[in-house]
């Protein structure tokens, strides 16, 4: 059989995408209608979904313009549309991208509420529209918080179909590790981020891996794995907006293609902010980023045997631990929590 007569035998998976206009859709999305996140062989529906004021609209058309111009054999249809239930309707995987940045002068508090209303929103809707095999994964920041609120919405969806992006971090302290040692990035595995997805996540380099040998013993210099490494992973975002002016994108929408394609593929394991239900210390009701491994496409468990070995280590899952906590308590009333 051709491959237009097998794209033709598979249903098409409908993508939910908000914040399409934004910086980091513009990469994404040509990436998944190029079979980049869902594979060579599976028709894709983008429903993409922006905030209802003209300019944006208008800008949406033009990135529908654009994926029309790369005739793409995989995708099959687009939706635009700035009405979140037309957007979610049978979404098999809907992708959280759109929220509110914070603005000059506003507190973290602020940010975190006015993001709370976008994501009981779409938590709500989700939950109410989108098809029986519904995944989500959010990256709109601050992303495990989001997540959190999400899922906090929804009666029909487990926790467990909620997912919170720390797949960026994961591959820059990948990079940085595979530098410092001076191999290729090939070489590094095993390297799990813990925590929030902000400067206080915790790049766990103790059960990593190079060419098979642990992190500890190729990189003598434990000072620079502690300390600078540490810092470079947590504060990258930072520097590149630092920079490039602008805040990561592409990198982002990379990060969020291996985050859905190794959901999706049994075996796969990586870093994903889950529900942490106590794991490693965590408050049980905060998305932190740990290790997991897919069971079966969209579903996974969470490692939560790796050891916590030394004083360290305990510290620095308090200290993300901690933050995460603050988030919650700040949108607690808005959820009932
Ligand atoms: P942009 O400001 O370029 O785009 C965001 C888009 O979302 C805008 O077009 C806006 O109109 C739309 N939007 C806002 N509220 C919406 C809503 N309720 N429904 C639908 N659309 C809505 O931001 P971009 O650079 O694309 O970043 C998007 C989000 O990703 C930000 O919150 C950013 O902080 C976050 N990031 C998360 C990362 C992660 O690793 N989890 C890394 C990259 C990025 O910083």
């Amino acid at each position: 059989m051709d491959q237009l007569s097998k794209n033709f035998m598979k249903n098409p998976i409908r993508v939910a995408v908000t914040g399409a206009a934004g910086q980091i859709s513009y990469s994404l999305l040509f990436r998944i209608a190029s079979g980049a996140m869902f594979g060579p062989e599976q028709p894709v529906i983008l429903q993409l979904i922006e905030v209802p004021v003209e300019k944006a609209m208008k800008a949406l058309e033009g990135v529908a313009m654009e994926l029309d111009d790369c005739a793409f054999p995989l995708l099959k249809s687009m939706v635009l549309t700035s009405d979140p239930k037309a957007g979610f309707k049978d979404a098999n995987w809907s992708l959280l991208v759109g929220a509110k940045p914070r603005g000059p002068g506003m507190e973290r508090a602020d940010l975190l509420k006015d993001n709370g209303k976008i994501f009981i929103e779409q938590g709500r809707i989700i939950d109410e529209v989108a098809a029986a095999d519904a995944r989500v994964a959010v990256v709109g920041n601050p992303a495990n918080t989001n997540c959190m609120i999400a899922a906090s919405q929804a009666k029909r969806l487990t926790p467990d179909r909620f997912t919170a992006m720390v797949r960026l971090d994961q591959n820059r302290a990948q990079t940085q590790l595979a530098k410092k040692a001076g191999v290729d990035v090939t070489a590094v595995k095993n390297i799990f981020i813990y925590g929030n997805h902000s400067p206080t996540m915790f790049p766990h380099f103790g059960h990593a891996t190079i060419n098979g040998q642990p992190v500890p013993e190729v990189i003598a210099d434990h000072e620079w794995l502690k300390g600078p490494f540490c810092e470079t992973v947590g504060k990258r975002g930072a520097a590149i907006i630092a920079a490039r002016g602008a805040s990561s994108a592409a990198s982002a929408a990379n990060a969020l293609v291996d985050h859905v394609r190794d959901l999706m593929t049994p075996g796969a394991v990586h870093s994903v902010a889950v529900k942490s239900n106590g794991a490693y210390g965590f408050d049980p009701n905060v998305w932190a980023g740990m290790p997991v491994r897919t069971t079966t496409p969209g579903s996974y468990e969470a490692i939560t045997n790796n050891e916590i070995c030394c004083d360290f280590v305990k510290e620095k899952l308090a200290i993300t631990n901690k933050e995460l906590v603050d988030e919650r308590a700040f949108v607690a009333s808005m959820i009932g929590a």
